[in-house]
């Protein structure tokens, strides 16, 4: 069977899992939030998004599987939130075909009732295609989704059609440092650059930046020099089954 109809199945054969990297404050090397990442288990082989996204992206599966990671991710968020005390920030990638289709909305509004009255933000991941598909019709999106109370944080930001005019015209709640320029933290003066430019422009314009991919803490040092409040990366932990997520507020070892 092809990618494509093995991917129609998996739904209904319950496939999909969610695991969830957990996003630290690189000051404190707290836990403060979680990025939620679908995994593939089709037919015991384990299959990585970064095969099988694009492939759900141009079949249009993308939206019934979007929807459900929506779901799964804020009936799960009680668990990894934990309680009310310590402010949580869980983190959804959202493609640019789910974020453009009809029922999105409902399925965001779904969502952020499961976590009203609790401690956890809900932030959504875009990249930025999905703002250059339909400028209008993201604006109007985007708005709403503010009034809802949940945030828009632009994906790998610096690294696909990156707009300027993107952070002017619209109420983003911040972007992701694409872990490209962290792996090169060490061996290249531009990123360094290019880094230090990004989180000044984060704190310039009062949104939040998280650096990916943090792998060694060489980088981790410099991140702090340039006042980078958060990260996620290996030299804190990978994405984790929902049973091995740390409390937030822990640190790792
Ligand atoms: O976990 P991993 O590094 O393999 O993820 C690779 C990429 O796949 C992520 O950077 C992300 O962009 C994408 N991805 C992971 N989970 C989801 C998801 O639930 N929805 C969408 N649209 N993309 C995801
Ligand atoms: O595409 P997106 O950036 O949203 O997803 C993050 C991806 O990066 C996930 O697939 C995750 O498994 C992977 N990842 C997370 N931390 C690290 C890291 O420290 N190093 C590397 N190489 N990959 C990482
Ligand atoms: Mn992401
Ligand atoms: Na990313």
């Amino acid at each position: 069977l092809s990618l494509e109809t093995r991917l129609h199945k998996a739904l209904e054969r319950d496939e999909f899992s969610l695991q969830y990297q957990p996003v630290l404050q690189a000051d404190t090397m707290t836990v403060s939030g979680a990025e939620a990442l679908l995994r593939w288990n089709c037919g015991g082989q384990s299959i990585p998004p970064a095969e099988f996204i694009p492939v759900a992206e141009s079949n249009n599966a993308i939206i019934p599987i979007g929807a459900w990671v929506l779901e799964r991710a804020s009936l799960q968020a009680a668990a990894l939130a934990r309680g009310p005390r310590t402010p949580f920030t869980l983190s959804v990638n959202v493609s640019a075909r789910q974020f453009h289709h009809e029922g999105f909305l409902n399925d965001v509004t779904a969502a952020a009732e499961r976590l009203a009255g609790t401690n956890t933000r809900l932030h959504l991941e875009l990249t930025e295609s999905a703002l250059i598909i339909d400028p209008d019709a993201a604006t109007r999106t985007i708005h709403l989704l503010k009034e809802m109370g949940v945030g828009i944080v632009l994906d790998d930001f610096g690294t696909g059609y990156s707009s300027l005019k993107h952070l002017l015209d619209l109420p983003i709640d911040g972007f992701k440092i694409d872990r490209g320029f962290v792996s090169a933290i060490h061996s290249c003066a531009r990123s360094r650059a290019i880094i230090t430019a990004l989180v000044n422009l984060s704190l310039g314009l009062s949104v939040s930046v998280v650096a990916e991919g943090v792998e060694n803490t060489g980088q981790l040092d410099f991140l702090r020099g340039t006042g980078c409040p958060e990260f996620q990366g290996f030299l804190a932990w990978p994405a984790l089954p929902l049973e091995s997520f740390p409390a937030p507020g822990s640190t790792p070892r």
